[in-house]
């Protein structure tokens, strides 16, 4: 069992119940979420020991946000408490041709106001094996990103293997700034989780080599654009999940991954979608305890892809799906 860390903001989500939307609703469904909180539940759920890091304010609401991880076995011992609010997010589900909504109402929030004096990194990384982060958590604040920052210094100073999804919110920053954020953070990421709408637009990669177009385009990732990425930043390994339709009724999944030596992509799941969010959580923690566990990068691609598939099927942003599920996902036809 491997020592996991992610570090980030949890959130309350609220959500008009089914495929309501906002202005219809009487009542909201209450979860509780947040990029890396959702890959510390998966991990903790393959049983992995993982620990949450953030800050929740001191008050019943954020009790609930540390016993919502606390239910899935996240240790939260490096779960900082005060500041004055929990962020929370608005999500109205989409069907069919009609997208989903988000309203972040996220702004001054206890993980947006923390600061390096609220987490002791020698402690937190004690024997740690792994630490994840997301591009969320240095959009949320520039406190919030210089505190990722440190986080990374300290993990890469202690020799643990870093991952970072790009994770890109565009209700919280702008192509530009997170391109200059992203940059620097990216000099201590080992494994990274991209699309290339990232490389193409947070890194300004010049990706004009494809005349392809539409969904085509986006799901347009080779070796040559991960072998540039890496070029440029060193990683060991990239990786990027690629959505192949964007209507309910065909919903292709599926992934690929490069290791510098071998390019690979997954087997494509046809997705019967319940909940979208956390299906990219999913497949980093996925992805994370393959590597993790030495499964090679084929197998690790391929339990990502799984358990992101099976992610989709459950509410909520976290996923539940248990080890044996993914595995007999991947063992079927
Ligand atoms: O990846 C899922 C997240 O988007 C969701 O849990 C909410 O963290 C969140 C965010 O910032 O959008």
């Amino acid at each position: 069992m491997a020592k996991i860390v992610t570090m980030g903001e949890i959130m309350l989500r609220l959500s008009p119940p089914g495929y309501q939307k906002f202005i219809q609703a009487d009542n909201f469904d209450v979860n509780y979420g947040g990029g890396e909180a959702n890959v510390a539940v998966s991990l903790a759920n393959f049983g992995h020991k993982t620990h949450f890091v953030s800050k929740v304010p001191d008050n019943p609401i954020g009790d609930c946000a540390v016993a919502a991880l606390r239910k899935y076995n996240v240790n939260c011992d490096f779960i900082a408490r005060g500041g004055e609010r929990l962020g929370i997010y608005y999500l109205e589900t989409g069907a069919s041709m009609r997208a989903s909504n988000v309203v972040y109402d996220r702004a001054h929030s206890s993980m947006a106001e923390a600061a390096a004096e609220d987490f002791d990194f020698d402690a937190i990384f004690e024997g740690a094996d792994w630490f994840h982060v997301s591009g969320i958590t240095p959009a949320i604040s520039d406190g919030a990103a210089a505190v990722t920052e440190l986080a990374l210094k300290a993990a890469r100073a202690k020799g643990i293997t870093v991952s970072l999804d790009f994770n890109y919110r565009k209700k919280l920053w702008s192509y530009e700034k997170a391109g200059k954020v992203m940059t620097n953070l990216l000099q201590y990421v080992d494994v990274c989780i991209g699309s290339k709408e990232d490389a193409k637009y947070i890194l300004g990669m010049n990706l004009s080599d494809t005349d392809k177009t539409g969904i085509e385009a986006e799901n347009y990732i080779n070796k040559d654009i991960f072998q540039r990425m890496m070029d440029r930043f060193g990683f060991q390994c990239i990786a990027s999940s690629l959505r192949e339709s964007y209507s309910a009724s065909d919903n292709g999944w599926s992934a690929c991954i490069y290791d510098g030596k071998e390019f690979y992509r997954s087997r494509k799941y046809e997705l019967r979608i319940v909940d979208r969010v956390g299906g990219g959580d999913s497949f980093a923690a996925g992805l994370i305890c393959g590597l993790i566990e030495e499964r090679g990068i084929k197998e690790a691609l391929e339990f990502a892809v799984a358990a992101s598939a099976l992610k989709h099927t459950i509410p909520g942003d976290v996923n539940l799906a248990s080890r044996s599920e993914v595995e007999g996902l991947m063992g079927g036809d």
